[in-house]
């Protein structure tokens, strides 16, 4: 893998910051773990409390220095360090992993789940762990599986009731290209934007809008610059919990059966958290009087969709991921 130029200031920092960590054990160090979001949204704290777990049960022998608000850099950036060593976990959206393996499609195609249980259903089982292990030939070892809600469109411009409401807005995407595709069939104008950087691109007018999940919406601040928010609940990709390999092929094999189940422990925590989030989340950005469309008919943008998965479900894996999926409804 290549890196640009300008991404090497944002990854020299945290680089050299890795080459220091490799030359100690794991044991004489905490592992360091990134998020792009702020301290406190529930991603951070399922990754803090799987971290407590695991320095309970080792009696501090394992811990965890988690780096939350991007502060190593955007999650494309921080995968990468990941990859190479320099971090030992990570919490990512599937949009970054969608970039280095394709099985991360399947969960982020546009309605594929049908409901946030038969997401976690789904994620949970043979299909989800089928698609973490794929993860392992590109130096990663993938934990498990987050919720990261539905995710639907928002704008500054008006309210949106279909897709051709949406038809000419710029609207920022996650760097990878099944969301560009997604919101160019939807005849939209995708433009990929990391996301520490999206408020601004609002605030700009670089972007008329962008698409998330409510507690994202709300905790970026996002919506008091884009007032209106519909109910699209598009995608439902899980947010995923990677592990460094080459800091798990440095763990004993009690202390790699110890972090899977920390971090299986994790998930139940983390969803309650979620569940809650998502509701006071809501209710925030109806307080700060945000315009919400719920009562979207969301078939006309479904059907927009077919394309999409015709162009990101190419392999016999991807297509058998699919069905699988779609059986466990
Ligand atoms: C949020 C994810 C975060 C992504 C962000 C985005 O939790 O990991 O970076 O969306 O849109 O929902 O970039």
């Amino acid at each position: 893998m290549t890196i640009n130029p300008t991404r090497r200031a944002a990854l020299a920092a945290p680089l050299l910051l890795g080459a220091a960590a490799c030359s100690q054990e794991i044991g004489e160090r905490p592992l360091r773990g990134a998020d792009t979001h702020a301290a406190g949204y529930p991603t951070v704290q399922a990754v803090d409390y799987f971290g407590e777990l695991l320095s309970q049960r080792t009696d501090g022998r394992l811990r965890l220095r988690n780096y939350p608000g991007g502060q190593l850099g955007g999650e494309g950036d921080t995968l990468e360090i990941t990859m190479f060593g320099g971090l030992d976990v990570n919490r990512v959206n599937l949009a970054p992993l969608n970039v280095i393996e394709p099985t991360t499609f399947v969960p982020a195609l546009p309605f594929l789940f049908s409901t946030t249980d038969h997401m976690r259903r789904s994620l949970d089982g043979e299909p989800g762990r089928a698609i973490l292990e794929t993860l392992r030939p590109h130096g990663l070892i993938g934990l498990c599986f987050y919720d990261s809600g539905q995710r639907s469109f928002y704008n500054r411009v008006r309210p949106v009731r279909t897709p051709e409401d949406l038809r000419g807005m710029k609207i920022r995407v996650q760097p990878s290209d099944l969301y560009v595709a997604m919101v160019s069939a939807l005849g939209a104008n995708p433009t990929p934007i990391p996301f520490g950087e999206v408020y601004q691109a609002l605030v700009q007018g670089v972007v008329d809008g962008a698409e998330n999940n409510m507690p994202s919406y709300d905790d970026t601040r996002h919506h008091e610059v884009a007032r209106y928010y519909t109910a699209t609940g598009h995608v439902m990709a899980p947010e995923a919990f990677v592990m460094s390999r080459r800091t798990w092929d440095r763990l004993t094999p009690a202390d790699r059966d110890l972090v899977m189940e920390c971090a299986n422990e994790s998930v139940p925590y983390m969803r309650e958290i979620w569940d809650a989030r998502e509701a006071s989340a809501r209710q925030n950005v109806i307080d700060a009087g945000c315009e919400l469309i719920e009562d979207v008919d969301v078939e006309p943008f479904r059907a927009l969709m077919a394309p999409v998965w015709e162009r990101f479900i190419v392999s016999d894996l991807q297509q058998r991921l699919v069905r699988d999926i779609q059986a466990m409804e």
